[in-house]
């Protein structure tokens, strides 16, 4: 674990001091935005959350609170669990979410990531306000970053698909997601882009030029090899769904 300080409700760096400069607008990067005891209390409760709440997929498993979207995406209205809303506040604190419908997110995904699994290139879609804000928990690893389009998606169909599937084969960019950091992804970069983790054990190539955000990593010492053995990593990826319907207010919310 590094041994870099974490970031206090006083001390969170400014949103222009975090962005990544190299990348198309806008992605903010912030190393320790809480504690470690803050990120052991959060693993805590995500370990002791009933066996149930779990989805199992191929390569990561998945909690979804308060609960998954209706197939219309609406989210039936609940609050968020106290400990996943107790970080929500610092989050406010940077503004990112002032022009969302709900001015705060209402919905957190949890995915965590043994060594080798991942999840494929994606897009998070017009349910959510163009913002998330991901947390990152008990280890390291590489976010990869594509281009939607690609200048083949002008041309025959066949020309358009052999662009597309080249452009989910490689990486556009790199983003190094530290344990306790806080990763913003907002405006074309939310709309016009894929993201991906590699279903891999090792993280490799890592440097200055590789990697989008080095010069805001909280602990370059752990990478100076250049690789980075995968462990258990756990991501909280905070979003404000549009469409929320009041009908699961009347049923006390589903758990
Ligand atoms: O674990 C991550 O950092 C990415 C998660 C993700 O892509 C998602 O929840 O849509």
């Amino acid at each position: 674990m590094s041994s870099h300080s974490a970031t206090t409700t006083s001390t969170i760096p400014s949103l222009e001091e975090s962005l990544v400069q190299s990348l198309p607008k806008t992605v903010y990067y912030i190393p320790n935005f809480i504690s470690s005891a803050e990120e052991a209390q959060l693993l805590r409760e995500i370990v002791s959350q009933p066996k149930p709440k779990w989805t199992i997929l191929t390569h990561r498993r998945l909690q979804t609170h308060p609960s998954a979207l209706t197939k219309n995406n609406v989210l039936l209205a609940a609050p968020l669990p106290p400990w996943l809303e107790s970080i929500v506040p610092r989050m406010q604190q940077l503004k990112i979410w002032d022009n969302a419908p709900h001015k705060k997110p209402n919905h957190v995904l949890i995915n965590e990531y043994n060594p080798g699994e991942g999840i494929m290139p994606h897009e998070d879609g017009g349910a959510y306000f163009g913002c998330v804000a991901t947390v990152s928990l008990g280890a390291s690893i590489v976010l990869d970053l594509y281009s939607k389009h690609t200048n083949a998606d002008s041309g025959e169909s066949g020309e358009a698909e052999a662009g597309a599937q080249k452009s989910t084969r490689f990486p556009k960019w790199r983003i190094l997601q530290e344990p306790r950091s806080l990763l913003i992804t907002t405006h074309d970069m939310y709309t016009d882009h894929l993201h991906g983790i590699q279903n891999i054990t090792v993280d490799e190539d890592l440097n200055e030029t590789t990697v989008a955000n080095w010069t805001l990593l909280g602990d370059k010492e752990v990478f100076s090899t250049g690789r980075y053995e995968r462990q258990t990593r756990t991501s909280l990826t905070y979003r404000d769904v549009i469409k929320v319907s009041n009908v699961g207010k009347l049923f006390g919310g589903r758990k």
